[in-house]
């Protein structure tokens, strides 16, 4: 039983529980030039939660906009919006006016706080979703920015006293479709996904630093980043830009242990690993899109760490199938994690036996509920979380990612996993990214179609197609093969990395 108190406010337990319990001077974020032990991030929550409480009118229940790039201050402003009892909704920095409207609307939200930087296309999102009364601007100097209100504060902010069922975060996710939804946590949801994943499967100590990609506005870097560190009195650090060079780059100036990022950065990474000193990692965690064996094989090749693979969801909030590095399988995504059960069910909603695909389903302490949305009966069934993917599972319990559930091809009868086959293409040395969908074809229904992006010095021309033909039926059973190969400079992918492969079908089908 993961038995929370019935009152609990999270960043409560997430921040001061450090300082009061003797970690205040261990290093909570490390940001640009910046630097914050737990003790410092306390008392910058309590002045911000002050502020918005007294001078914009912060109830409890309330949801506010934030919007910034990862870095110390937002985290700040997350906990303090927290902490006087309001609800996060936290968007992707590069969103553009009118998609942030549609939160703003959705959400019902008269409140934001923003980055400085990113204020033009917040003041735009103003007109277009006028009940957007209030913006509080942070990083800057002017008289009415967030740090010049907090200086008029220090007392300490008196925690609301939530209860452990109640909002506290919205994470908007437009999935792989382009269509948000909304999907809320409660405050024990934070702490849970720290003591399921977090302690049993990553297991931190107090000494790690963490670093990573995806934006704390998705929640797979939330828990990474924050929520992970902050639940031992470790450290996350923040970057603004996070490229694989950049990622490289922070591991060796600020000694990183952990990183969490998305199978492309570590693929990208693999070629200039020589040229940064990563000494200090200890765990790798590889979420977001399914990890390829070949890349696995390769980071482990290269660094002796295995990477830790894993699925989650935003709307189960992080990951619920992964394995401890000595349970690790490579290539199979790993097993429930504990406190949570899955299963891979057919049509009928029967479990399927191992060997055989179907739908996952999951279910556990965190768990989909979307805000406003019809889309919520199609994702919970029988109380059992229906996240879209085809697995299956061997005779010792190991779960083995397929596809998206609209991401299988089904051409001349046979089923054909698309990322199964983007595996194959990847262990191609000539091949950098590789996306595969069904396009359509008069006498097949669909054949598979890999759309490619080149390692360079290579030529995307008939010989290289037929090698990289070739090479897929040499690795899987032939009938998998791209019947057609284009070449591209990119791939469509969504801000957190993930690979839009609803774009690609579009274009396979025009
Ligand atoms: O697997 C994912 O895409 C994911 C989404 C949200 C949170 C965590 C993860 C791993």
């Amino acid at each position: 039983k993961l038995g929370y108190p019935d009152r609990l406010n999270c960043a409560v337990e997430l921040i001061d529980r450090n300082v009061a319990e003797g970690r205040g001077d261990n290093v909570a974020l490390i940001g640009t030039d910046i630097e914050w032990t737990y003790a410092d991030l306390a008392k910058v929550v309590d002045r911000i939660a002050h502020v918005l409480v007294d001078r914009y009118g912060l109830k409890p229940g309330n949801r506010v906009l934030l919007r910034s790039a990862n870095n110390p201050m937002m985290t700040a402003v997350y906990f303090a919006i927290i902490k006087a009892g309001g609800i996060v909704v936290a968007t992707m920095p590069l969103l553009r006016a009118r998609e942030l409207s549609v939160l703003v609307e959705k959400s019902e939200l008269t409140l934001a706080v923003c980055d400085n930087r990113l204020a033009d296309e917040m003041e735009k999102t103003k007109t277009l979703a006028p009940r957007l009364t209030d913006i509080v601007y942070f990083h800057t100097d002017a008289d009415d920015g967030l740090e010049a209100q907090m200086a008029a504060y220090d007392a300490p902010f008196e925690a609301c006293d939530t209860s452990r069922d109640d909002i506290c975060l919205i994470g908007f996710t437009s999935g792989t479709t382009g269509q948000p939804k909304g999907t809320m946590h409660f405050h024990r949801d934070m702490l849970a996904i720290c003591d399921c994943y977090g302690k049993q499967v990553l297991r931190p100590e107090e000494t790690d630093r963490f670093v990573g990609s995806p934006p704390l506005a998705f929640t797979f870097g939330l828990g990474g980043l924050v929520l992970f560190p902050f639940r031992v009195g470790a450290a996350g650090i923040l970057l603004e830009r996070a490229g694989p060079d950049d990622l490289l780059e922070a591991i060796a100036r600020y000694k990183a242990t952990v990183t969490f990022t998305a199978p492309t950065a570590y693929r990208a990474m693999l070629a200039k690993l020589d040229e940064f000193d990563i000494s200090s990692l200890r765990k790798c965690v590889s979420a977001g899109e399914a990890l390829p064996k070949p890349t696995w094989d390769a980071w482990y090749d290269k660094t002796g760490i295995k990477l830790m693979d894993g699925i989650g969801g935003t709307e189960m909030l992080h990951i619920f199938i992964a394995a401890p590095e000595e349970e690790i399988r490579p290539g199979s995504t790993g097993k429930p994690v504990p406190f949570y059960e899955a299963k891979v069910i057919d049509e009928a909603g029967n479990t399927c036996p191992p060997g055989v695909p179907g739908r996952l389903a999951v279910r556990g302490p965190t768990g989909c509920r979307y805000l406003a949305d019809d889309r919520q009966t199609v994702y919970v069934q029988d109380g059992w979380n229906i996240p879209g993917d085809t697995f299956e599972t061997d005779a010792d319990g190991y779960f083995w990612y397929k596809a998206r559930s609209d991401d299988m091809i089904i051409s001349s009868g046979y089923n054909i996993a698309g990322p199964e086959v983007e595996a194959a293409m990847l262990a191609h040395p000539a091949v950098a990214e590789c996306g595969v969908v069904a396009a359509p074809d008069p006498d097949r229904g669909h054949i598979v179609k890999a759309y490619v992006v080149l390692e360079d010095g290579h030529t995307g021309d008939a010989a290289l197609t037929k090698e990289l033909q070739d090479h897929v039926k040499n690795e899987l059973a032939p009938y998998k093969y791209p019947r057609a190969v284009e070449y591209v400079a990119q791939l469509p992918r969504t801000e957190t990395g993930k690979l839009q492969r609803f774009q690609l079908r579009q274009i396979a089908e025009r």
